[in-house]
């Protein structure tokens, strides 16, 4: 773990993007949950999903000129549409009129800006036949006995999930940061086999480091820094818009590589109507807080629907980089 989070302990800052087919109607990833919006009422987004000013290219260089290092995509949200060529559904870019692997395009735009890539993946898929239905508004059967009458193959799920994080594994050559969400607090890391994927993890990508979700979420810490570590535990704690008071520490006391991820406004992903965004002061501060406490900040962007970072972003950005020019040694 010391090896592995090297860099990453060193190259404090990265960009987050949240970007998908939720981007179409911009009101946010949840959307599908909280507008309680059925598969088939989805469905117009996945038709129309044609992001023809996508060009990662342009994102990595934006992340580089503000002192990135890192750059993190969705490649699959929680509403389970996947930016990638996924063999195990049909819910896909290269389905959409896009007709595109934009995973494959993002990874090697990122390298070729000599940044460090990671995938977020999703655990949670609204979509999947087989998956249980907890943990959001679209099923209010979470926390009713009805639900557990599901007829569903957990398993199949299971091999179908476990089988997309293969290919990215497998399919994008060498990937820097696994990104996993969430492990809901009534979910073990055991019911999502996290042993054997992060096996996978280990065996097609060693070098690669993980968060902590797959055994807890924004919310919770993890084993990493208990007594008991897990086979799953991940490389680095995954806190969400607050810096922790004192950094992160384990049982003795020794700090554990964390990661804030941080929005710009109050949404991951492209939301218009919400206009609150934080000053470049403010965040630039946030990321001195954070590295002065051995963590890391991920700050988030949520591209529009045809693939643009917006102007309020991307003055945000060119701010993070002339502060950091300001502040370079000579
Ligand atoms: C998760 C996602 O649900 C969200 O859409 C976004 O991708 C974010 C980065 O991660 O959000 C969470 C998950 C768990 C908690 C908070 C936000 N939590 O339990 O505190």
């Amino acid at each position: 773990i010391i090896k592995r989070t090297e860099w990453f302990r060193h190259d404090r800052f990265g960009m987050f993007i949240h970007w998908g087919v939720y981007s179409i109607p911009g009101k946010g990833e949840w959307i599908r949950s909280h507008q309680e919006i059925s598969v088939e009422d989805y469905q117009e987004y996945v038709d129309t999903f044609n992001p023809t000013k996508y060009d990662p290219k342009q994102w990595a260089k934006m992340a580089k000129e503000a002192g990135m290092k890192y750059v993190v995509m969705t490649a699959k949200h929680h509403d389970g549409y996947c930016l990638f060529d996924s063999k195990y559904t049909d819910y896909k870019s290269t389905n959409s009129p896009i007709g595109k692997d934009l995973v494959k395009e993002f990874v090697e735009a990122v390298r070729a800006e000599g940044l460090q890539v990671g995938l977020y993946f999703s655990l949670i898929d609204w979509y999947h036949n087989d998956y249980p239905k907890y943990g959001d508004m679209i099923h209010p059967m979470r926390n009713n006995e009805a639900y557990k009458d599901e007829s569903i193959d957990f398993d199949n799920y299971l091999s179908d999930m476990h089988g997309q994080i293969e290919e990215l594994l497998t399919q994008y050559g060498l990937l820097d940061i696994l990104w996993f969400d969430y492990s809901y607090d009534d979910m073990t890391g055991e019911k999502w086999q996290a042993t054997k994927i992060m096996e996978m993890v280990r065996k097609h990508q060693p070098q690669a480091i993980t968060d902590n979700r797959l055994e807890t979420s924004g919310s919770g810490q993890g084993s990493i820094v208990t007594d008991s570590i897990t086979d799953y535990s991940g490389d680095f704690v995954s806190p969400e818009q607050l810096v922790p008071h004192e950094g992160i520490r384990n049982h003795a006391g020794k700090f554990v590589p964390w990661e804030l991820c941080v929005t710009m406004n109050n949404n991951w992903a492209y939301n218009p109507t919400d206009y609150l965004y934080k000053s470049p002061k403010t965040l630039i501060r946030k990321l001195v807080e954070c590295v002065s406490k051995n963590g890391n900040m991920l700050l988030n962007v949520g591209p529009d629907a045809l693939g643009v970072i917006n102007d309020e972003s991307q003055y945000i950005l060119r701010e993070f980089g002339q502060w950091m020019e300001d502040h370079k040694e000579s």
